[in-house]
């Protein structure tokens, strides 16, 4: 096994390496070395390869769908590839990994093309936690000229909404940065809410950082639209087949590391968020009902079912 994917696993499970997307990105770039570097004699055996970096990045976070797809379509395109040759193989991982990263990339501009429209000149967003395709969307409706306010959340126990303030602040725009449960006081205030995905089921139930699922409901009490901005490919195909999403429960010392022995501290990293409390789901194939995800990805992307 490449050191680079032990490494790179590693990393992801530190947190050293945030986000669905930047997370599956490192993983197809640490294959795309692995298959550089290859001790593989035959198809077979490079095959393996492959199938046991699946497995341990799989392991490396539970619920990151997009990261499974990914791979599992280089090794698709690996088994189906028409030779035989180790060279050739190794050769063709490079280039789908290359096209699989430009497609992302493509995603996500269209995403913000999309969904910045939604973000009107003088108004006040809503954001939690950090997700690069909703700070990609708000760079670009900020570079449409749209002068708009950001309130983000701290985002407990990992505090990744300091990346999006940051982010937002360097960008020029005007940010409010609150703890998680300050939301409902600010909500009244809001006019649009954003968030990003980590997996979307089959009913377009929306997996996302833990306090997601609450700021939904705020949102629908103080009826504010509550928009999830995503790249299709964090539909999780094995929701159709009847299987939950996996939610990650992480280390108890990220919440409290002093405390008292026999305290249980409970740290799951994800909330599901009910279809009916989302506005609508920005995605590459434009605003859509998150209940009609099948129907696009079986439209979109065929292969992952
Ligand atoms: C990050 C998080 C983000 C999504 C989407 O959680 O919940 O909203 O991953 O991010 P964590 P992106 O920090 O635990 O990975 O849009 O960048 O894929």
């Amino acid at each position: 096994m490449a050191e680079t994917i032990r490494s790179t696993a590693e990393k992801i499970r530190k947190l050293q390496v945030q986000g669905a997307r930047n997370v599956a990105i490192a993983a197809v770039k640490a294959i795309q070395t692995q298959a550089e570097q290859t001790k593989a004699k035959n198809k077979t055996q490079f095959l393996q390869e492959l199938k046991e970096a699946q497995t341990i990045f799989s392991a490396s976070r539970e619920t990151e769908p997009l990261m499974r797809n990914a791979i599992r379509w280089i090794i698709i395109q690996t088994q189906t590839a028409n030779t035989e040759k180790v060279d050739a193989l190794s050769q063709n991982v490079s280039l789908n990994v290359s096209q699989f990263l430009k497609d992302l990339e493509v995603s996500r501009e269209q995403t913000a093309e999309i969904g910045a429209k939604r973000i009107r000149d003088g108004s006040v967003v809503f954001t939690h936690c950090h997700s690069s395709t909703v700070t990609r969307l708000l760079a670009k409706a900020k570079a449409d000229g749209n002068n708009f306010k950001v309130i983000c959340t701290e985002t407990r126990p990992a505090f990744q909404g300091r990346i999006t303030a940051k982010e937002m602040v360097e960008l020029g725009i005007e940010t409010t940065f609150i703890v998680d449960s300050a939301a409902r006081t600010f909500m009244g205030n809001v006019d649009v809410v954003v968030v990003g995905a980590d997996a979307i089921t089959s009913e377009g139930n929306v997996v996302n950082k833990i306090g997601s699922s609450g700021i939904a409901v705020l949102a629908h009490e103080a009826r504010k639209p509550f928009y999830v901005v995503s790249e299709l490919l964090k539909f999780d195909p094995a929701t159709l087949r009847g299987e939950c999403e996996k939610i990650e429960q992480r280390n108890s010392n990220e919440v409290w590391s002093e405390a008292p022995q026999k305290l249980l501290v409970c740290n799951p990293a994800f909330d599901v968020t009910p279809n009916r409390y989302i506005h609508g789901l920005i995605c590459e194939e434009g605003i859509i009902a998150p209940q009609a995800i099948v129907e696009v990805m079986r439209r979109r992307y065929p292969w992952i079912f």
